[in-house]
């Protein structure tokens, strides 16, 4: 095959690798992902993410549990601020679970140092500015991140 058409090839499967997600999800690493810059509570968010969601799929705030998709999505967002993710230690205190039943990982490089601090008063997982975990009060209004699951 000649040059130009193993270009033209590798283009349209750069196409058909940012289309891979429904609007209004974009492709990030292997995921699809609504990154949203609209302040809302934890529950406007979660419900938000749930709406988002095309016909005949899931979507929830994003679970980020392992430390590649972090680096990933946060080396992707341009907006460095808070936005609520899909953990909560609500159901039991030190408890963090991902809505997948999944335990979120203690320590460095997930967690800000100092993080968790918020004892019962803060019982849902914030992906910081500084892109790293905290824990919030869900009554806090800040960005969200939803994910196709
Ligand atoms: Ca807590
Ligand atoms: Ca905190």
């Amino acid at each position: 095959m000649k040059p130009v058409a193993l270009f033209l090839l590798a283009l349209i499967a750069v196409a058909a690798a940012q289309t891979g997600c429904p609007l209004p999800f974009e492709l990030v690493g292997d995921k699809c992902y609504h990154i949203s810059k609209t302040m809302m509570t934890r529950q406007e968010a979660e419900d938000e993410c749930t709406k988002l969601a095309p016909t005949g799929n899931t979507a929830a705030l994003a679970v980020l549990n392992d430390c590649a998709h972090q680096a990933i999505l946060w080396q992707h967002i341009t907006e460095k601020t808070n936005y609520w993710i899909g953990a909560s230690d609500e159901v039991e205190e030190g408890n963090w679970r991902w809505s997948t039943g999944d335990e979120v990982l203690h320590g460095i490089p997930f967690w800000f140092p100092g993080q968790p601090n918020g004892g019962t008063d803060e019982n849902f997982l914030s992906l910081s500015k500084n892109g790293y975990f905290a824990d919030e009060a869900g009554t806090v209004r800040q960005g969200y991140i939803c994910q196709l699951m």
